[in-house]
């Protein structure tokens, strides 16, 4: 399935799970009116065979009803019509409807001695409730279309100004798409025109709004029809610990890679300042979200060649090399395919090249935020994305590729178990193996000239990747901070915006260009909050990712700094990842990790053991300045 935003994502995000751990909180008893109802209709004692028959009709009918909606989920989203878009709602509100319906009878088995692999299905099925459906049919239509409308909206998204003409790709049109706008916001040193740029995009959002809230609505009527207080605490409880458990194992890894991102910050707004000007960034304050390269300030290479601490030392932006050797976007995934192929995992089917949507068709509307798909469960797979030539798209096709081969090595497995250990692990593979793009192995490949190992360049090197995966972690965290105050009612559709900002601000440490205001609608101007994909699953991702590295490394016989690494072409690596995404979502996350690192904690350390060359060259380079900011 499409990893997964839409179709299966959300509405049977089995991905996203595990098994019942020790403490487990079960959702509370359903009111006594429904269970009376069901007791009527319901055959008498369940016993462990009766138990082992559903699940069994379950995975059947779900790799064939899911295989249905991600047909139509892919349509719509490699052409978006008012038709596909109805389309994919009337499959979704199918998919919905199955989905709830068949959580509902599994509680009957609840409380059964069973065996230890049925228990865990019961547990995936019941948390694959991504998006639940109330169970009235016109609400849950509702819901489907409010979905596949929201979706809608985000990707038909447009920013119309005089002003812009010339500068997306037609030099006629006034109109600009986010790729477009994306490319001015990483470019531009002008900051009218950045806060121009960002300011458009963001007005595609407001009509999203009052979509929003009621799919809020509708969502929690649903989660509460399966005996939770709201959607997020569906979220939250896939992830083989109580959902209390997992929000302070959450902020237990953000507090300790918090001084690593608070140095970065310190540097860049330092740097900013020279750019902009003194009173553009006053010294302790936050900085301003649309000067930092990247949309939602998520990520900050853009920046790179500003940033650079020995400027002209190695070469680590690929975007000059990519384009001087005439890369398109075939030649760039293949290019990621061949990593994953010299540590011995199979090349991609031949279907992967007929049927993905590599670039952006000029004559129809497409979703272009890049996905993974797994449409068949069964080996077709394919990746939909508008490539770019450079670097950053480089990065992103590895880590779609990272899905790829997770849903690859996962396919033989029942449909309950085609998931990631947990959805940090499935996000983290892709991501993993960009830490092994090494100048050494890029030289290997023909796309740098062999380098000396040099101090200097290694610094640069970690720069770089720190504005990637360090200037990204609290964005990956407070995304879902803000949704689950949302979902639980903490935050009310009338403070939607300025609970955003207070996140923002709070975490990231930016400001928006100018106030805004609740007619704003700033979250649905980011991907996954129209397209209800949970976030938290990239923070954990960011973790993870240098903890497989660490771990690969070791296997692979590395010595030396981490970030020397390159476990290119090393088959034991290949083999111990391949033995843990075979194992999808079959074990608890803890044993999936125990199977490629003998670890079985989430740890924060191997970030930190990554950068730390660079936290002491950062720390250096912020004397004199105060980090942080008011
Ligand atoms: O959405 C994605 C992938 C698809 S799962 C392209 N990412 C997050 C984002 O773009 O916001 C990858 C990094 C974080
Ligand atoms: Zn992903």
């Amino acid at each position: 399935m499409r990893f997964r935003p839409a179709a299966f994502v959300v509405f049977l995000s089995c991905w996203a799970c595990g098994s019942p751990p020790v403490k487990l909180e079960t959702p509370s008893p359903r009111p006594a009116a429904a269970l009376a109802a069901s007791a009527a209709s319901e055959p008498g004692p369940p016993t462990a065979e009766e138990a082992a028959e559903f699940l069994a009709d379950v995975n059947q009918e779900l790799k064939e009803l899911g295989t249905y909606v991600q047909r139509m989920s892919w349509v719509k989203s490699t052409y978006i019509t008012h038709d596909t878009e109805l389309l994919a709602a009337r499959a979704t509100e199918t998919l919905l409807e199955y989905q709830m319906r068949k959580i509902k009878e599994s509680q009957r088995f609840r409380g059964l001695a069973l065996p230890r692999e049925l228990q865990r299905q019961f547990y995936l099925l019941t948390y694959s409730a991504g998006l639940p459906a109330p169970s009235d049919p016109a609400e849950r239509a509702e819901l489907a279309r409010l979905s596949s409308e929201m979706e809608s909206l985000y990707g038909t998204g447009k920013y119309c100004s005089r002003r812009l003409r010339g500068k997306g790709d037609d030099p006629k049109s006034e109109c600009l798409t986010l790729p477009e706008l994306s490319e001015l916001l990483g470019k531009s040193k002008d900051p009218k025109l950045l806060e121009e740029v960002w300011t458009g995009w963001h007005s595609i959002a407001p009509p999203i709004r009052p979509l929003y809230q009621r799919f809020v609505e509708l969502g929690n009527k649903g989660a509460a029809e399966l005996g939770f207080h709201d959607m997020g605490e569906i979220w939250r409880g896939a992830y083989d610990m109580s959902g209390s458990e997992f929000r302070s194992e959450v902020e237990r890894l953000w507090k300790e890679v918090y001084p690593l991102y608070e140095q970065l910050h310190c540097y860049v707004r330092q740097k900013l300042r020279t750019r902009y000007g003194k009173d553009s960034i006053a010294p302790r304050a936050p900085i301003p979200a649309h000067l930092l390269g990247n949309m939602w300030a998520q990520e900050w290479t853009n920046l790179y060649s500003f940033l650079e601490p020995f400027p002209g030392v190695g070469q680590v932006d690929l975007t000059p090399r990519l384009v001087a050797a005439k890369y398109d976007a075939v030649k760039m995934v293949k290019l990621g395919e061949r990593f994953f192929t010299s540590l011995g995992l199979d090349p991609l089917p031949a279907t992967f090249w007929e049927r993905s949507l590599l670039t952006k068709p000029r004559d129809r509307e497409v979703e272009c935020h890049a996905s993974a798909w797994d449409v068949s469960m069964d080996g077709d797979l394919r990746i939909k994305m508008c490539i770019r030539t450079n670097h950053e798209d480089l990065v992103t096709i590895h880590h779609e590729l990272g899905h790829e081969y997770y849903f690859q090595y996962y396919k033989q497995l029942p449909a309950l178990y085609q998931n990631g250990a947990n959805d940090g692990f499935h996000e983290g593979i892709g991501d993993t193996l960009v830490l092994s793009v090494t100048p050494e192995y890029l030289a290997e490949v023909g796309l740098l000239p062999p380098q000396k190992p040099d101090e200097k360049a290694g610094i640069n090197l970690l720069m770089q990747r720190a504005l990637d995966g360090v200037a990204f972690l609290p964005f990956g965290k407070l995304v879902d901070e803000w949704r689950w105050r949302v979902f639980d009612g903490e935050v009310e559709p009338g403070e939607y915006n300025a609970a955003w900002w207070k996140l923002r601000l709070a975490y990231q440490g930016v400001v928006p260009p100018k106030p805004r205001a609740e007619s704003d609608f700033d979250p649905g101007a980011k991907y996954h909050v129209p397209s209800n994909v949970p976030y938290t699953r990239y923070f954990l991702a960011r973790i993870l990712q240098y903890q497989f590295h660490r771990a690969l490394c070791k296997i692979a016989g590395h010595e030396g700094p981490l970030y020397r690494c390159s476990i290119y072409g090393n088959r034991a690596a290949g083999d111990r990842l391949k033995q843990m995404l075979s194992l999808g979502a079959s074990q608890p996350w803890r044993e999936a990790l125990r199977t490629l690192s003998g670890e079985t904690e989430m740890d924060a350390t191997a970030i930190l053991d990554y950068y730390q060359p660079l936290i002491a060259w950062l720390k250096d380079a912020n004397r004199g300045e105060q980090c942080g900011w008011q």
